[in-house]
């Protein structure tokens, strides 16, 4: 079992990073919106992406015999000034994820949580690809300015990204139902 501060706090972080993938698919609809269809691509993988970090927090509750409790998503902004305004957005918004990832991790220290400290690894070294990855875009971003020709370039790349599930869920695959059967 985890102690109840320690439950609540994965809780409140299970939200961060559904509203995470939220804010994410609402990027990929704007970029979409504004033709920008490699940036759409980029930004839904991202949402699927932020889905697995939270299924995987959905999981570990689960496996520990707590209960998971869903709180309200707030609603993500729905338009922006540029591809380069998203991405400001994107990394101002990873570095509170890291934020909050290190605040959680100090719990675990704080309760001698060893568990949930090693279980938090995972995500302290997702946050550290994460925010690395924004970077680099944002540079690629500033670089070109107002070059309509490295806007066309950085679409087209954005646009190879594909969806490499790094955690699959075993709540979303059924596993967690075949454990209850041999249980009953
Ligand atoms: Fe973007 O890493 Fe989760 O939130």
């Amino acid at each position: 079992m985890l102690s109840e501060k320690m439950n609540e706090a994965l809780n409140v972080q299970l939200n961060k990073e559904i509203y995470s993938a939220y804010l994410y698919m609402s990027m990929s609809a704007y970029s979409s919106y504004i033709g920008l269809d490699g940036f759409a691509n980029w930004f839904m993988i991202q949402y699927q992406e932020e889905m697995t970090h939270a299924m995987k927090i959905y999981d570990y509750i689960n496996d520990h015999g707590n209960q998971v409790k869903l709180m309200k998503i707030p609603q993500p902004p729905t338009t922006f000034d540029s591809a380069l305004d998203m991405f400001e957005k994107t990394l101002e918004h990873e570095k509170f994820v890291t934020n909050s990832i290190n605040e959680l991790v100090d719990l675990a220290i704080e309760e001698k949580d060893h568990a949930t400290y090693t279980f938090l690894q995972w995500y302290v070294s997702e946050q550290i690809e994460e925010e690395s990855n924004d970077n680099e875009i944002l540079s690629k971003l500033k670089l070109m300015g107002n070059d309509g020709s490295g806007m066309y370039m950085l679409n087209k790349e954005l646009s190879q990204r594909v969806f490499v599930p790094e955690y699959t869920s075993k709540a979303l695959s059924g596993s967690q139902n075949q454990t209850d059967n041999k249980s009953q």
